[in-house]
């Protein structure tokens, strides 16, 4: 038997400790890893944080290269993983942490189901350049597809650039990711399912699916149009998005060895 609760547990204080535990030793569904993420999030609501959307995972070539799995995936977005454009993140608080270019949709009424692109658009009051800072809790950030989604599909935090009109054509817009001012990913919103508004589409079929429906206010991550890149202390990071703007973070300068 598979002990939910225990597995959630141990990936949740691997997160919140900011230390690396083995992939799971047993082979689990996708029902049973999506079972552990609830479960981990629950103990995150439990401390007071608040679900605020979620976000989709490998939904770009790049990505699923990148980590060796092919399937999409999604995990919950909290407000305590939300971090202000412009701030500085704490580089001791993460296993391994990289970032990724992203694009980041807001909702101003609810979608359920199976929708159409033409439905989801209808829904989305805004969109904005993200980045997303990823930290598998798993040592060396190698996993498996039920590894990962146990895992919240590696969230950990996300920065949010300013919102803009949804309705000028957002499905082919060039984009840069910049390390202290060095391009690093060059890329196109295109990467994302071909259209990022495809992203949206899965995002509200699986949520339905799991019984967790995309509602109004919902901040919906599409996913990384690139592979992510590792952070290191006292960087500056910055994506910036044909028509969208930039959004940016630090990390801190501060490194404490880990074993
Ligand atoms: C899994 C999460 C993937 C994305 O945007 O593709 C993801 C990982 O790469 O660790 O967030
Ligand atoms: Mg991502």
């Amino acid at each position: 038997m598979i002990d939910i609760t225990a597995i959630a547990e141990r990936l949740d204080e691997a997160a919140r400790t900011a230390s690396a535990t083995p992939q799971l030793e047993e082979p689990i569904s996708l029902e049973e890893a999506y079972a552990v993420q609830a479960a981990s999030l629950e103990r995150r609501y439990a401390r007071g944080e608040k679900r605020i959307g979620i976000k989709m995972g490998l939904t770009s070539r790049a990505k699923m290269t990148q980590m060796g799995v092919e399937e999409v995936i999604w995990g919950r977005l909290t407000d305590a993983m939300l971090v202000e454009d412009g701030d500085t993140i704490d580089f001791p608080a993460y296993v391994h942490p990289r970032v990724e270019p992203e694009i980041a949709f807001l909702l101003d009424r609810p979608l359920t189901g199976r929708v159409t692109p033409m439905q989801a658009l209808e829904a989305v009051a805004a969109i904005a350049p993200a980045l997303e800072i990823i930290d598998s809790r798993y040592e060396n950030f190698k996993f498996s597809l039920t590894d990962v989604i146990a895992d919240n599909s590696s969230s950990s935090n996300f920065v949010v650039g300013p919102w803009s009109d949804p309705h000028r054509d957002f499905s082919n817009l060039g984009l840069i990711l910049r390390l202290s001012g060095v391009v690093k990913q060059i890329g196109s919103s295109a990467a994302i399912l071909g259209d990022p508004i495809r992203s949206l589409v899965a995002a509200a079929r699986l949520t339905s699916e799991a019984g967790e429906p995309l509602q109004a206010g919902d901040i919906v991550l599409a996913g990384g149009a690139t592979a992510a890149e590792a952070l290191s202390p006292g960087q500056h990071v910055q994506v910036a998005i044909q028509n969208l703007g930039s959004a940016n973070f630090r990390t801190s300068e501060h490194f404490e060895e880990r074993d």
